[in-house]
């Protein structure tokens, strides 16, 4: 399968599927999904963290990178998955957790044990913290530890300690986790904040170091995993930054996840509602970039970070299903690899909570304790709602019962659950049914060059390739008029249309060959 033709789904574990009724997602659940995902038409997965891990981030704090997480399943089972996937036509990537592992990592409690412990080098130990880092989840990125008397860096919680990739054996080590999935046959890695692993204390960046890009290459480089499709997850890269990682000649990534698009607001508590319009112009300029360098972009409006894309950009109210089916388009008919999350393709909005007891994500915690005297209750739980990344995380609802997980239920089963949308006339998952079978049979979507026409009242854009043209046009929250458009109409989220264009309606024409 060339790159441009992977279509992702991504799965995270814990909230995907419970096989056993203990609360926790699990392989078993995700191998009772195989025809559910088979059907969709995705063919590729990225699965979050499935390792062994103390669940302080939920996963992304691995003590064991080369065994499964027994709440999530024996080995036997994810090799049983695996066999599935490849059996209908799906690869599988893993979640590469690069710059940090959880402290309770046989490593760490090595590393912290003594000052001349061969694995002390293995994570950043100062005698006082060097310059004033923050932790992105709050406080200082310093933490001291008792038993020796130092401090250690971790960029996230204080559970999850920063690696030293300085050190060559960690480097090594790391190698070495990405063989042994390799050798069980997996395709491949998403690899978490990939870009933090090179640390410049000079520059004073916490990352992005001039040796990243080497690191990179040691990792992934080889001969060995020269199969291997990669993708980093590099916050804020410039264009020429993601021109040098994906350069095929330089052998470090395939793609790049890269967040302009996303990066709405100051911070995600931060309760504005960003606009769909400014989404579709970063898209487009992305697309242009990436275009002209000869790369493929990533194309994605969630992940199991983000809050969910219909609540954040469209109307997940009156207008539910048409804005899902417009940012499916947006997702799957654009130029680049698509990264579906789960939950998105039945237009999952997000969730609604009165209290902080209600969330589990450390991100937020820290948030809502760190804000709890300065500002009004109300509003403090209003951006909690808004902006929390357990939008992503409560459990998909495949029926409306009320199922008990490790995180309170999505408080919109009732109205929008699995079993339901599959039912429904108008059926969120049904078109993205539709949006991928397009993309999968004609060539213009995945092998075409993409031209933007306009970018107003609605997003217009073209795909061509070999003499075929598609035309997409997607409407923003207002209806306005609708341009002359030629040709045959393959796609359309209303039943009619009229002479304006409604709100967030799609529509796709093929022109007629030879225009
Ligand atoms: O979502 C964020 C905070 O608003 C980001 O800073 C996020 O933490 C960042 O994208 C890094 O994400 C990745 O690494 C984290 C983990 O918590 C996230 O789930 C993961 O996607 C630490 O491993
Ligand atoms: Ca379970």
């Amino acid at each position: 399968m060339e790159t441009e033709e992977l279509i992702f789904y991504q799965i995270y574990p814990r909230s995907f599927c419970d096989s056993n009724g203990d609360g926790i997602g699990d392989i078993r659940g995700i191998i009772s999904k195989m025809d559910y995902l088979k059907a969709l038409g995705i063919n590729a997965v990225w699965l979050s963290p499935c390792f062994p891990s103390p669940n302080k981030d939920n996963g992304y704090d691995v003590s064991d990178y080369c065994a499964i997480s027994p709440e999530l399943g024996t080995m036997q089972d994810f090799e049983q998955m695996l066999a599935m996937f490849h059996k209908n036509g799906i690869k599988l990537i893993l979640d590469f957790v690069a710059n940090h592992t959880s402290t309770e990592h046989e490593w760490f409690q090595q590393s912290r044990s003594a000052k001349d412990n061969p694995y002390r080098n293995y994570y950043i130990w100062r005698k006082q913290p060097p310059n004033d880092w923050k932790s992105l989840f709050g406080g200082s990125a310093w933490e001291y530890d008792e038993t020796t008397g130092e401090y250690y860096l971790h960029s996230f919680a204080k559970e999850q300690a920063d690696l030293n990739y300085e050190n060559p054996s960690v480097r090594k080590e790391m190698q070495n986790v990405i063989d042994f999935w390799a050798e069980k046959g997996v395709d491949g890695f998403r690899c978490d904040v990939l870009d933090m692993i090179a640390k410049d204390f000079i520059k004073h960046k916490n990352g992005n170091g001039t040796r990243l890009h080497e690191y990179i290459r040691e990792l992934f480089g080889r001969k060995k995993t020269s199969r291997l499709f990669t993708v980093g997850e590099c916050w804020g890269s410039s264009a020429k930054n993601v021109a040098l990682f994906c350069a095929p000649e330089r052998r470090e990534l395939t793609a790049v996840f890269n967040f302009e698009h996303l990066c709405l607001q100051n911070d995600r508590f931060s309760p504005r509602k960003p606009k769909l319009r400014t989404v579709c112009q970063r898209m487009a300029k992305w697309q242009k970039l990436m275009q002209k360098n000869g790369l493929l972009p990533t194309l994605f409006l969630e992940n199991h970070d983000q809050p969910r894309s219909v609540s954040r950009f469209g109307d997940d109210k009156k207008y539910r299903y048409e804005s899902a089916t417009a940012l499916g388009a947006l997702v799957l008919l654009h130029r680049g690899i698509p990264f579906l999350y789960q939950g998105e393709e039945i237009g999952m909005t997000n969730s609604h909570h009165k209290t902080i007891e209600d969330f589990d994500d450390i991100e937020t915690r820290n948030y809502y304790f760190e804000k709890k005297d300065k500002m009004h209750q109300d509003v403090l739980l209003r951006n909690v709602n808004a902006g929390t990344r357990d939008n992503a995380r409560r459990a998909i609802a495949w029926t409306e019962e009320n199922v008990a997980t490790y995180l309170p239920a999505y408080s919109e089963k009732e109205r929008v659950n699995v079993h339901k949308d599959l039912q429904a006339e108008k059926s969120v998952y049904g078109f993205y049914q539709k949006l991928i079978a397009l993309r999968r049979n004609a060539a213009c979507f995945t092998r075409g060059e993409y031209r933007l026409i306009a970018l107003k009242n609605y997003y217009r854009f073209e795909r061509r390739f070999q003499g075929e043209t598609y035309q997409i046009i997607v409407c923003f929250a207002k209806p306005c008029r609708l341009p002359k458009l030629k040709g045959e109409l393959v796609l359309n989220n209303y039943k009619t249309i009229g002479s304006r264009l409604k709100p967030y309606q799609v529509l796709v024409y093929k022109k007629p060959s030879g225009e």
